[in-house]
């Protein structure tokens, strides 16, 4: 009922609504694109889990194809200048660990932080999306968690010599998240999803995956403090 009411008080056909949209649409289809081409990086690096890298990399622009289909649903054109520029902070840092070889880096930013983001905003969106991409994005959402899992379970098997780096990449790009956050912050409310829910479901999510990893709750308290303050 309450997901109901939610839904009927949003106005799809508006221009505002359609003017927030066509930034966070081109966020989602930016995202799904980088997400693509680092699953093809990480299949590079990660030679022993080549197929199942590549497998992810496909779905990955299903996504972008089905995220593409909502903007067109709503006649909304996605700002993709903005869109690169939300994500150039993580891209470069991705592509800079990517030139160096270092794995666990490129797993923390796209398997941990990224996935982690894109489960929180989907969850979030899902009750408020217009039916079309209500239905794109919960089958997209089901996705996502397989990824994050996929770096769950790889960095929980390196996890003793993975620390240290993993430590170091989650210093420099949390923050990052919280700065990227902040710049849509307006965008979002407008589509109704709250910055307070989705920094909640973001922590959530992420400090459940580096407690499944092997962080101790100290360990995720200290790592989760970083940028909180951005
Ligand atoms: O792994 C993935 O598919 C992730 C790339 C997609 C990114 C989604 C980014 C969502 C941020 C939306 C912010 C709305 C407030
Ligand atoms: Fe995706
Ligand atoms: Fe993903
Ligand atoms: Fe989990």
């Amino acid at each position: 009922m309450q997901q109901l009411a939610a839904q009927s008080s949003i106005d799809y056909q508006s221009e505002t609504y359609k003017d927030a949209y066509s930034r966070i649409n081109a966020i989602v289809i930016e995202g799904e694109q980088e997400a693509h081409e680092n699953y093809i990086k990480l299949a590079e690096l990660l030679v022993e889990h080549q197929d199942e890298l590549i497998r992810l990399s496909k779905m990955e622009s299903r996504h972008k194809k089905g995220f593409e289909a909502c903007g067109r649903n709503l006649q909304v054109t996605p700002d993709l200048q903005f869109a690169k520029e939300f994500f150039a902070d993580l891209h470069a840092n991705f592509q800079t660990a990517a030139a160096s070889g270092k794995v666990v880096t490129c797993l923390l930013i796209q398997s941990l932080i990224i996935e982690c983001f894109a489960i929180a905003a989907y969850n979030i969106y899902i009750p408020h999306a217009d039916p079309f991409a209500r239905k794109i994005t919960e089958g997209v959402v089901k996705d996502e968690y397989s990824h994050l899992n996929f770096g769950e379970v790889w960095l929980q098997e390196h996890f003793a010599e993975s620390k240290a780096e993993l430590e170091e990449a989650n210093r420099q790009n949390l923050p990052i998240v919280w700065k990227m956050l902040n710049s849509v912050e307006d965008d979002a409310r407008t589509l109704a999803m709250e910055k307070e829910a989705l920094v909640e479901d973001f922590m959530i999510q992420y400090g459940e995956a580096l407690s499944n990893i092997g962080f101790t709750t100290r360990d995720i308290m200290r790592m989760s403090a970083y940028g909180l303050a951005a």
